[in-house]
């Protein structure tokens, strides 16, 4: 049975318009593979895996991946299977700049994303290029990675190679991917670099990301914007919050800034900088893991009117929500999916919302996002949103993955009211287009809307009732109006 049979007249739809953009997503280091192929640098997550492979689940790592550095072809062909007009990819630095400086420009990495470009565009398909989706060069690791201020120049060298050999063609550009994740997890012990170093390296990192962006996004603004006409962003993740009782509502709105409003606060509020609680909050609040010192580093006001601003859209990654319980903060959960012990609050489930894997921190809301849209148009003012993550995880391998087509379905019902409502969606990017290498995961959690054999050496891509499902809203621009 499949959902395209609900699909037929369209008076029973939810219709998309002819502008809103239908994608989906990857990124370099989970589906490339070609970790060493031809002249290529080494990344801080080869580093990682290579050194400690005991950090993934399932052991394995990212050397082979999907091996779409050697099935680009294909990855195309599904992106036009699936008929969206986006296919949201990411380059690895050090595939392009092997040093990391573009001191020298591999001519193979080059061409691999010259034919995934153009392959795209042959198709009427259009790059929405992430410059950088958390594969470091480790030689620039081993310069400081993301704590050294220089990075920023380091970046804006980076951004000008990618302007000047793509940006004729890409339109749409995404300076990083999460960087709560760069940062929280990067010296959190959770993702590479894999650092333990909460009290300074993290926050070091957080101004940073902030510089680096706008550095990039100016130099579109000034050297190629007038040529050719394109967009620039960055892509936050965004968790839902609520108080789980109205005594929970300072703690919740405290969450919100700590997880979202430290990436976006400085560049979308017409205040810019830190949100000023928790500029507060980080500063007082140091004594609490023996450090007693302000955390995060301050903005000078040249910097605060250099970031501010530098948008042409909002980005944002969403995939589940939280309810907020207030809590001693000695007792918290960990960060960043259970609690946190700086706001003193812990992340639980809403009683009503069901979970997609048993025991973990995924809730099914759909509302969520409906809620975050009109947060970021009340609270920021911005009202030019792209969503470019959201999907649905499960260890379940099968093909027959109905519930991750009608969440998707819920979810689009949800972007498609608060699009009546009056928020501006550009468009929305599924993760992902196929399995990959999901980070700490490795194999055993599949998003994709296309099965990948990871033990078959050609990496066979099957698609999931999911991505027929997902074609036919793209092909009809229309969800139906209830669940299959
Ligand atoms: C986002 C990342 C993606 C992807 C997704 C699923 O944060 O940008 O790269 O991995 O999350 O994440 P996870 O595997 O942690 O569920």
């Amino acid at each position: 049975l499949s959902v395209l049979v609900n699909l037929g007249s369209g008076a029973q739809n939810l219709t998309f318009p002819p502008w809103f953009l239908f994608g989906v997503s990857s990124a370099a280091f989970q589906v490339e593979g070609g970790w060493n192929a031809s002249d290529k640098g080494e990344s801080i997550w080869d580093r990682l895996l290579h050194t400690h492979p005991d950090v993934i689940v399932d052991g394995t790592n990212g050397d082979v991946a999907c091996d779409s550095y050697h099935l680009w072809r294909r990855d195309i062909e599904m992106c036009e299977e699936l008929g969206v007009n986006v296919y949201r990819f990411s380059i690895s630095w050090p595939r392009l700049l092997p040093s990391g400086f573009p001191n020298y420009i591999s001519e193979d990495g080059k061409n691999y994303y010259n034919n995934l470009i153009d392959g795209l565009l042959e198709k009427g398909i259009q790059p929405l290029v992430t410059m950088y989706h958390w594969d470091l060069p480790q030689s620039l690791q081993d310069l400081g990675g993301w704590a050294n201020p220089l990075i920023v120049d380091w970046f804006a060298d980076y951004a000008r190679v990618l302007y000047t050999l793509f940006s004729d063609r890409v339109k749409y550009w995404l300076t990083l991917n999460e960087p709560m994740v760069i940062c929280d997890a990067g010296y959190g012990l959770m993702g590479a670099p894999f650092l333990d170093d909460t009290n300074i390296g993290l926050y070091l990192c957080n101004k940073h990301v902030l510089m680096v962006h706008a550095k990039a996004y100016r130099i579109y603004d000034e050297e190629f914007r007038h040529l050719h006409h394109g967009m620039v962003s960055l892509s936050n993740v965004a968790l839902w919050f609520e108080p789980e009782t109205p005594a929970d509502t300072e703690a919740t709105k405290l969450m919100m800034q700590f997880y979202e409003g430290r990436y976006a606060h400085a560049i979308y509020s017409k205040l810019g900088g830190w949100p000023p609680e928790l500029e507060k909050l980080l500063t007082e609040n140091g004594k609490r893991e023996g450090y007693p010192y302000p955390r995060l580093p301050p903005f000078t006001p040249e910097e605060i009117e250099y970031v501010k601003g530098t948008y042409d859209f909002y980005a944002l990654n969403h995939y589940t929500s939280k309810q907020v319980r207030k809590v001693d903060p000695d007792k918290a959960g960990s960060w960043p999916y259970y609690g946190s012990k700086e706001i003193g609050a812990d992340m639980v489930n809403g009683p009503a919302w069901e979970r997609a894997l048993s025991a973990t921190w995924f809730a099914i809301y759909p509302e969520g996002i409906y809620k975050q849209l009109l947060w970021m148009k009340n609270n920021y003012g911005v009202n030019n949103i792209m969503i470019t993550e959201n999907g649905l995880p499960s260890f379940e391998p099968t093909l027959y993955d109905l519930k991750r087509a009608n969440h998707i379905r819920n979810i689009l019902e949800q972007v498609h009211r608060a699009m009546t409502e009056g928020v501006h969606v550009l468009g929305y990017t599924v993760w992902s287009m196929m399995d990959n290498f999901e980070w700490t995961s490795g194999h055993k959690l599949k998003y994709g809307l296309y099965a990948v054999n990871f033990t078959d050496v050609h990496r066979t891509r099957t698609a999931r009732e999911s991505a027929r499902f997902y074609a036919s809203v793209t092909r009809t621009r229309t969800i139906p109006l209830h669940e299959t």
